[in-house]
Formats: C-alpha cells, sequence, structure tokens
C-alpha cells in the first residue's frame, strides 16, 4: 500500500501531510501497549505507538496523587511474559506504591528499548478505516498522519477522568487537582486547607495521606465507602525469593483463577450459610486481618446473594463503629448499600483519620454541592473555605478513553454511534464494522475484575496472534460478526445479572457519569473467558468475517 496514492483528503491547509506506514498504530504506552510493542516487535511487525503523557506508565504516570497505590499484590501485578525480567526486579512493598510501579514502567521501557517506536506528548485525535486499503488513517496531535494495516486500542480502563459539572468551578482562586491528573511536580499541601470531593478507591487512599500533611482537612462524601485495611508491609527477602524460586507455577496457579489472582488466599469454597455464626465472624475476622480485596472471598456467596452479602456488610459497619470515635461521624462513614458492587477498596488509616482533630465529614449525598466559590464551595445550609480542591471524582471507565477519538468503521460509522446506547463487542476485543481494529482490556472483557496485567497480557497475546495468524493466511481483514456481537453481549449480561453487582451506581455501570447507557461493562470469570477466547482461535476465529 503506498500512502501517495491516497486523495487529496491527506492534505492539510499546510500542504502534504507528513505520513507514515507502519504494520500496527497502538495508542496509549502503559502496559498495554508497551507490552503490544514489545510482543509485535519481536514477531517482525513495525509499530507505531502513540502516548499523551510524556513517558511510559499509562495509569501510573497520570494517577500521582499522595498515597497512590496498587491494591493488587506487587508479586503478582507485574508482567510475566520474560522471566528474566521477574527475576531481575526486587518488589519492596506488599502493595506497591505508584513510584515504584512507575519506576518499573521505566525498567521495562529501557530493558526492551521501547521507547524509539513511540511518540510521546502526542494525542492521537481520529482513526478512519480505509476501505479501498484496507487500512487504518490516524490523525495525531502534531498533525501528522500514520496509515497502519491494523489499530489497537490499548488506552486504559480508567483513564478518562471526571470532574463534575458543579457551578463556579473557574472562580475558585485556590488550586485545583483531579487525582488522576495530578501535577508532575506535585502539590505542597503543608500548612493548607484542603477540600476533598470523592471517596472511591482514589479518595479512600488520598485522604489519610493529605490529612497528615495539610493543616485542614475538608471531605465531602456522597456515598459511605466499604473499605477494608490493605495491611501493606515491607515485602520479606524470603517471601520474594520463594516465589521466585517457583515463579511460573506461582503464575499459572493465579492465571487459573476467577479474577487471576490470589491463588494462596482464596483458599475457601463453601457458602456463608454452611457454616456456624461463629465460624462466620472468624472466616472475616481472619480475612480482615490478613487484608486485601480478596475479604469478599471469604465465602462463594457474597456477591451472589444479599442474605449471604448482608453478613458482610454488618461485619465491616461494625468495624467503623468500633474504628471511629465520633458516632456522628462514624454514622455518615457508615454505607447501606450492598458490600462489593462499588469495587471494594482497600485503605491505610482511612476510618482512622476521620478521629484527627484536623478532619472533617461532610455529607453531600444529602445536602449536594451547590457551587463552588471564590474561596471554597457552598452546600444549602454551609459555606466551606479552603485553599486546594482535590476531584478524587474518579473516571469515564472503560469506554471514555476510546469514545474521546474520532474513530470511524465501515461507510462512515463512528464509534459514538456505534456504542450510543452502549458499548458491544465480541470478547471485548473487536467491533462489527471496524475491521482490524482491537481494544485492549475493551468492554466485554475480564479487564477491571481481574490482576490487569495478567489480563492485558492475555489480550496483547491473543491480538498478536491473530494479527500474525491472518498473514499467514493471506487474509487482509478480520471483522466480528453483528450475531457473535449479539451473543457475547448477552452472555456478559447474563453473567453479571447472576450476580449483586448491577444493584447499585457504580462506575461497572457507568452510573458514574451522567446520561451514560446503564450498561455493566466488565465480563465476571477470567478463566472461562480465555478457554473461549482460545477456542475462537483454534477454531479459524469462529465469529469472524476474514477477507
Ligand atoms: O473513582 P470512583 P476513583 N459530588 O468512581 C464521588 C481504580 N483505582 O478514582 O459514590 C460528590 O470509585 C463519588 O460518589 P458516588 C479502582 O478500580 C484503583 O476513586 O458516585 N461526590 C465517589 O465517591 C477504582 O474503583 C486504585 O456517590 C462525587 C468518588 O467521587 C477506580 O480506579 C486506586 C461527585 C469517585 O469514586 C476508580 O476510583 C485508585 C459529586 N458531584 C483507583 N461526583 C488502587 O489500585 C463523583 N463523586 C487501590
Amino acid at each position: 500500500m503506498s500512502v501517495d496514492s491516497l486523495d487529496i483528503s491527506l492534505h492539510s491547509s499546510a500542504g502534504r501531510v507528513e505520513s507514515t506506514d507502519v504494520d500496527v498504530v497502538v495508542v496509549g504506552a502503559g502496559f498495554a501497549g508497551m507490552y503490544m510493542l514489545h510482543r509485535l516487535r519481536e514477531m517482525g511487525y513495525s509499530v507505531q505507538v502513540f502516548e499523551a503523557g510524556t513517558d511510559v506508565g499509562g495509569t501510573w504516570y497520570w494517577n500521582r496523587y499522595p498515597g497512590a497505590r496498587c491494591d493488587v499484590e506487587s508479586l503478582e501485578y507485574s508482567y510475566s511474559f520474560d522471566e528474566k525480567l521477574q527475576q531481575e526486579w526486587e518488589w519492596t512493598e506488599r502493595y506497591s506504591s505508584q513510584p515504584e510501579i512507575l519506576s518499573y514502567a521505566n525498567h521495562v521501557a529501557d530493558r526492551f528499548d521501547l521507547r524509539r517506536d513511540i511518540r510521546f506528548e502526542t494525542r492521537v485525535e481520529s482513526a478512519a478505516f480505509d476501505e479501498d486499503e484496507n487500512a487504518w488513517f490516524v490523525r495525531t496531535s502534531d498533525k501528522a498522519l500514520t496509515v497502519g494495516r491494523f489499530f489497537v486500542m490499548a488506552t486504559g480502563c480508567l483513564s478518562s477522568a471526571t470532574t463534575p459539572d458543579i457551578k463556579g468551578k473557574d472562580e475558585f482562586s485556590g488550586t485545583m487537582a483531579h487525582t488522576g491528573r495530578w501535577p508532575k511536580e506535585g502539590l505542597d499541601l503543608k500548612g493548607k486547607r484542603v477540600g476533598v470531593i470523592g471517596t472511591g478507591s482514589s479518595g479512600v487512599q488520598a485522604i489519610p495521606v493529605i490529612a497528615a500533611q495539610c493543616d485542614e482537612l475538608i471531605v465531602f462524601q456522597r456515598t459511605p465507602q466499604y473499605t477494608v485495611p490493605a495491611r501493606n508491609a515491607g515485602l520479606d527477602d524470603d517471601r520474594q525469593n520463594e516465589i521466585k524460586s517457583r515463579y511460573a507455577d506461582f503464575r499459572a496457579a493465579n492465571f487459573a483463577m476467577p479474577q487471576a489472582l490470589g491463588s494462596e488466599v482464596s483458599k475457601y469454597n463453601d457458602s456463608i450459610h454452611d457454616v456456624s455464626e461463629e465460624e462466620r465472624r472468624e472466616r472475616l475476622q481472619e480475612a480482615w486481618d490478613l487484608g486485601g480485596t480478596l475479604f469478599l472471598a471469604s465465602f462463594t456467596d457474597v456477591l451472589l446473594d444479599e442474605s449471604a452479602n448482608v453478613h458482610a456488610q454488618d461485619f465491616v459497619r461494625e468495624k467503623i463503629s468500633e474504628i471511629v470515635s465520633d458516632p456522628e461521624t462514624a454514622s455518615k462513614l457508615t454505607p447501606e448499600h450492598i458490600i462489593g458492587c462499588k469495587r471494594l477498596v482497600i485503605d491505610t488509616d482511612y476510618f482512622e483519620t476521620f478521629n484527627r482533630p484536623n478532619v472533617r465529614l461532610v455529607d453531600v449525598g444529602n445536602e449536594p454541592i451547590q457551587r463552588i466559590t471564590e474561596s471554597g464551595l457552598s452546600t444549602k445550609s454551609e459555606d466551606f473555605e479552603f485553599d486546594v480542591l482535590v476531584f478524587a471524582t474518579g473516571f469515564d471507565a472503560m469506554t471514555g478513553s476510546i469514545l474521546r477519538v474520532d474513530i470511524t468503521g465501515r461507510a462512515g460509522t463512528t464509534i459514538q454511534e456505534k456504542w450510543s446506547a452502549g458499548p458491544r463487542t465480541y470478547l471485548g476485543l473487536t467491533v462489527p464494522g471496524f475491521p482490524n481494529m482491537f481494544t485492549v482490556s475493551g468492554p466485554g472483557s475480564p479487564s477491571v475484575l481481574t490482576n490487569m496485567i495478567i489480563s492485558i497480557e492475555q489480550h496483547v497475546e491473543w491480538i498478536s496472534d491473530c494479527i500474525s495468524w491472518l498473514d499467514e493466511h493471506q487474509y487482509s481483514t478480520i471483522e466480528a460478526k453483528t450475531e457473535a456481537e449479539q451473543a457475547w453481549v448477552d452472555h456478559v449480561n447474563a453473567k453479571a445479572e447472576r450476580t449483586l453487582f448491577p444493584s447499585c451506581n457504580s462506575w461497572y455501570l457507568g452510573a458514574n457519569v451522567p446520561g451514560k447507557t446503564r450498561v455493566f461493562m466488565p465480563l465476571l470469570g477470567f478463566p472461562g473467558y480465555v478457554r473461549r477466547c482460545d477456542q475462537v482461535a483454534e477454531n479459524n476465529y469462529e465469529g469472524f468475517v476474514l477477507q
């Protein structure tokens, strides 16, 4: 294919657009884009990656807020594809901090010489599939055009930060920051009065650290949050060496778990109703003491049956009343909804922070924020003043970063039109009408319900094997069939409906973004998903049209 043969639409007003041909264009240089680049290059393909940030790391590049830390254990939240890499890197804590994960991403980029094929500070603005050329024409913020046979969106599930549309934002004279777009140079909070809006994972992690740094902290909470202790600690050498001595087996055992993690922690396989009251409490206490998100895996039915779920809810509610000294504050912090239907948070001293004299909790669930003012914000009954306002208000998850690029498939159909009633994919990897386009960790794949790095590796390997198979068999396009997409959407919905996940307003459902169609976006169950992906490939990519 020659770019020179393309029509006038490729000319910018300033003259000929500079263009490049590659096999694969990849958007994003987080863990997905980095491994996509490495694997394709190893297979002999030319790749161009575009990244809006100044360096690699994706979510760990942008989320630099105080206290940012992973909720999957370090020895699991790391690439498994290269034995030398996993042996040489030394983790220092049970759960890694954002700076350590970012150092790891940089190490990987150096080790595999990735940066030479990544164009930083460059945003992909549009991508259009040309049906004559069977190629994607990708335009970037530097006004360049890149033509690729394949187009991979490796843009992450939680990269499109959202700030609520509250009146008066422009009037605030202090500093505003979003946790997901934290300034690279940091924020000096010493001696400052700080307001934080939002108590999801980001808020819960940031609040204790901010409280210890600043003079005065006001937390504006709309929905109380279930959070369990992380019990983060230094990682001892013996444990690290022991895992490294059998890393392949450890990885394989985790790969077989529903969330692709926690094989050595999830040891129970019974219903909460099958044990005595005493054993139930002991087991929940054991999980609480151990720390981590697998608290919910203490029994098999916590996320399936409301009458089981309520025991776990009650347990955490009791803990809140024990930890928080002021009964009124404790009551405001106590959630009433299903535990786990919003992502369970793990924390370090979150509830304890509300015992500090410099921290105040304001319930904006019953009395919403009315406007942001020059010196703070107002609710109906009170005005609040602070110097720094932190939005820990989350993301347009899973679809936000895909929909913010103008992607046009066959017959001029855009992804925005295609997904106007919610995302629809086949395998969470492909979309009918958008040939040769793949989404890493796309909606309809297990992604955010798993150890993301392991899910990313599975997607990257499936996509690169697919491209190689197409070339070997001399096919120029692959495109999901509409029937396959429909069956897949039904499958994802049916899985979710058997659980308690759809029962509250979570970002899994898009419920945090005004106007977003309510659809449960991730697929439950990693091993079944992997089997299905493998089967599709083994059956010569069933469910796809190949040309
Ligand atoms: O975002 P969220 P997040 N007025 O959407 C509130 C991953 N992550 O950035 O619940 C007042 O969970 C909103 O209130 P409500 C992880 O997967 C992982 O914290 O909608 N409040 C909520 O409290 C996580 O789940 C890690 O009523 C408003 C908060 O803002 C995901 O990212 C760390 C509001 C948003 O919570 C997202 O977490 C960090 C308004 N107008 C993030 N609008 C780890 O690995 C929104 N809110 C540990």
